[in-house]
């Protein structure tokens, strides 16, 4: 929400919509970076960790937002860009002067004007060294040649990142989410003869002692922290997140978002591998739980396109994907985070024409998309389905112009489909995609079985339908999602009695007594046994 005109979102407008918050019943607010910042990748390039961008606001406003969230029982989390920072912070511009301790704060390394030490690609695309001529030395950037890769071997530069934390931690900040935190402890500086460099620095050698470390030193071990691991495996989610190992409350990972990428490949386009996903889904929570690990719950984010144009159907049946994706998750073992827009069941943009589109990856795919043969209609199709841009256009309140995110012009353009889709229209409406995220959020408050039961997943089920049980005291809840547009006959052995049906997607939710139940499409439906 942009409180003053200007087209950007701020803290004030965050402020003004924390009653909104409430009523959902949102426990955490994580915040993106709103550290003063060029800007490069919208914030994740921070120049200074201890004062906000002054498009965000100001500190009196954070504090205002921190002191006006606790009044409503809710905690801040904010979000800390650990492994990068951006080039234009004291620290880099120190070492670009040849500052020999600064230098030594990145990842500097000899190699000819012609040649980068590896052959290591950017996340964003190109190789990920970029050449300071006046050092005769190159610099490691796994994201924009904006974000330089800090060097996690220097205590120094580990102490100075406590010390951040310690800094917001004093401004009533409790809690805080760790940007790509698994990618801080390189291996080696080799060529990568199979990949693009990421078995050289994902969940490297010294990552765990470094979250030990940066967690136990800043004291912030009561607080819920979560780390965003970047390709990682389930070994390290259990480790970064277990119980007996004192790193992080939880873990975002992404296997299940990648189901619909083409050999892998996020800008090749397939339709999603609904068995992949159920199997994604079942063995991680699986293997979280056997390790009492612990997962953070979620869809969408900043960096992904909405889920429910992605996976759902954002047509014909908005209103039952939506809540449908709602209730997978949410009646899942781990925490549950929702995407500003989720609770309305916002779409992705459909754009269609790189000028609307603000990301940098996006930009620098749609040309590196042509150069790989695509045509222009072709890359700008993959653009529409893959861009980040999908999940950061305004969250739309209302059916007024630039759905009353703005009274000025937005930073990026609002869907044009604000006029049906909005907050205002659904808050008091009690068959609303929000109302029924209201519901999920308060189930899961009032039914131990969704905060604390365990979880099995019944793996024998049809393709598209996913399917598990949560056990607690003696009590079952099982769940059915059906994830696609066709009808589907799926197994539930003793029927369904109506009375038991803790929460479904359709009015009519079914009963049976057969050992079958026919789900129709995205069909959700939640049986609690008593
Ligand atoms: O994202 C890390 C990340 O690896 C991705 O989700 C990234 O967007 C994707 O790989 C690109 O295809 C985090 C932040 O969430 C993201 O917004 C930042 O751009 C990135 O780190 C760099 O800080």
């Amino acid at each position: 929400m942009d409180s003053n005109g200007d087209g950007f979102g701020d803290l004030k407008g965050v402020t003004m919509k924390l009653d909104y918050l409430q009523k959902l019943g949102v426990d955490y607010l994580w915040l993106t970076p709103f550290f003063v910042s060029p800007q490069v990748d919208n914030g994740y390039d921070v120049a200074d960790y201890r004062n906000i961008d002054p498009r965000f606001g100001t500190m009196a406003d954070f504090e205002e937002l921190a002191k006006e969230a606790k009044r409503r029982g809710m905690g801040i989390m904010l979000d800390m860009v650990f492994n990068h920072t951006s080039t234009e912070h004291d620290w880099f511009k120190r070492a670009l002067s040849g500052d020999k301790e600064y230098m030594d704060y990145y990842i500097f390394k000899d190699s000819p004007s012609d040649m980068p030490p590896t052959n290591w690609e950017s996340k964003f695309g190109g190789n990920a060294w970029e050449y300071v001529p006046a050092l005769g030395k190159w610099y490691l950037h796994l994201f924009d040649k904006k974000q330089a890769d800090l060097n996690w071997e220097n205590p120094k530069v580990r102490e100075e990142l406590k010390e951040i934390l310690c800094f917001w931690k004093n401004k009533g900040v409790s809690g805080f989410r760790f940007d790509v935190v698994n990618l801080i402890s390189k291996a080696d500086y080799e060529n990568d003869n199979e990949g693009d460099g990421r078995s050289h620095y994902t969940d490297g050698p010294r990552v765990h002692e470094y979250l030990k470390e940066l967690v136990g030193d800043a004291g912030i071990e009561d607080m819920i922290t979560v780390g965003e691991m970047s390709s990682t495996s389930l070994d390290n989610c259990i480790r970064y997140s277990g119980e007996s190992e004192h790193e992080l409350s939880m873990v975002f990972h992404f296997q299940h978002l990648k189901v619909d990428y083409k050999d892998g490949d996020k800008w090749s386009l397939m339709p999603a591998d609904l068995k992949a996903l159920g199997k994604f889904f079942a063995d991680w929570q699986e293997g979280m739980q056997g390790a009492n690990a612990w997962d953070a719950l979620f869809w969408d984010n900043h960096d992904q396109p909405r889920a429910l144009s992605r996976f759902g159907d954002d047509g014909k049946f908005r209103d039952k994907s939506a809540k449908l994706l709602a209730g997978i998750i949410h009646l899942m073992r781990g925490t549950p985070y929702i995407y500003q827009g989720d609770e309305i069941g916002m779409t992705n943009t459909h754009f269609h024409d790189i000028t609307r589109y603000r990301d940098v990856e996006s930009k620098n795919y749609y040309e590196i998309l042509q150069e790989r043969g695509l045509s222009e209609e072709e890359a700008i199709t993959v653009i529409d389905e893959r861009s980040r841009d999908n999940g950061r256009t305004p969250m739309q309140w209302t059916a007024e112009a630039n759905a009353g995110f703005t009274a000025g012009t937005p930073w990026i353009e609002v869907v044009n489909n604000f006029g049906r889709i909005n907050a205002a229209s659904q808050i008091e409406e009690e068959n609303s995609i929000f109302s029924f995220y209201k519901e999920l959020i308060s189930l899961r408050k009032s039914h131990k079985i969704i905060s604390d039961g365990t979880i099995s997943f019944d793996r024998n089920m049809p393709e598209g339908i996913i399917s598990y049980t949560r056990e607690y005291e003696g009590k079952t809840l099982t769940v059915w999602g059906n994830m696609t547009e066709n009808e589907i006959q799926a197994e539930c052995k003793g029927g369904v009695d109506r009375g038991d049906i803790l929460i479904a997607n359709y009015e009519d939710a079914p009963y049976t007594k057969d050992d079958t139940i026919a789900l129709r499409p995205y069909e959700l439906v939640a049986v609690l046994d008593k």
